[in-house]
């Protein structure tokens, strides 16, 4: 008894120090910075051989859209990788497996001041690699075939990490809004993916990402945005 006390004494502190549940919610990065982020605590570790990964993401134009400049919309980072990310850069959008410069490039419709849903899809086993916009998917590509994604990392919102958990650097960090980040270990089917746009989810439940039970943390100066303006 006396350790299972001692136990929650420690873990307690923990658990309250961060936040869990964002149904209807979204996360507001108000403008750049190289501190302002969040951790997002996945359901399952990310030994990935496939996946779905969707969000909802609405920016700031003047900032992210300037030409040179190059945006995180997530990243997921171990000890020694860049293992997942996804950017929009050069007037493209991208995702990069285990690499920092080796990506696979899209010249879909660049983010805008109104909300955009995004999934990117991609296989092992095949290389498919396809990013889906407001329902439409684009041409596919073959990224990674045989690849896999390794567990061990975080899964960060706003910041482009060069070290674990640090080195962010602010002409790289997101300005606007993101919610519904969810990701299923599997290739959804397309009307799967087309559903996640009417917010009515008739699919498999997400199972590495759950935005409606994330637990997640907030750092620096991100706004939870209230359900109201869901
Ligand atoms: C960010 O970009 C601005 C404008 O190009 C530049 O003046 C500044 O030095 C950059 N900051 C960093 C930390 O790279
Ligand atoms: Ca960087």
């Amino acid at each position: 008894m006396k350790s299972v006390l001692v136990l929650l004494g420690v873990l307690l502190p923990l658990i309250s120090s961060g936040q869990s549940g964002l149904t209807d919610k979204g996360l507001f990065f108000p403008k750049p910075s190289d501190n302002s982020y969040i951790k997002l605590i996945p359901q399952k570790p990310l030994n990935l051989e496939a996946f779905t990964l969707c969000m909802r993401l609405s920016v700031d134009p003047t900032v992210v859209n300037q030409d040179n400049r190059e945006t995180i919309l997530l990243a997921y980072r171990t000890q020694d990788y860049d293992e997942l990310n996804v950017w929009q850069e050069k007037g493209k959008i991208s995702l990069y497996l285990r690499s920092s410069s080796e990506g696979v490039f899209y010249a879909i419709p660049l983010l805008s001041i109104f909300r955009t849903n995004l999934c990117v899809t991609w296989e092992s086993s095949t290389g498919l690699t396809a990013f889906w916009v407001d329902g439409r998917r684009s041409t596919l590509q073959v990224y990674r075939k045989n690849h896999k994604v390794q567990s061990g990392g975080a899964v960060i919102l706003g910041q482009d990490p060069d070290s674990f958990l640090g080195s962010f650097d602010i002409n790289q960090s997101f300005v606007g809004e993101i919610s519904d980040v969810n990701m299923w270990d599997s290739v959804l089917t397309g009307d799967q993916i087309r559903h996640f746009n009417e917010k009515v989810w008739v699919g498999p439940e997400p199972n590495v990402l759950n935005w409606n039970i994330m637990q997640y943390e907030v750092n620096g100066n991100v706004l939870v945005v209230p359900e109201k303006y869901k």
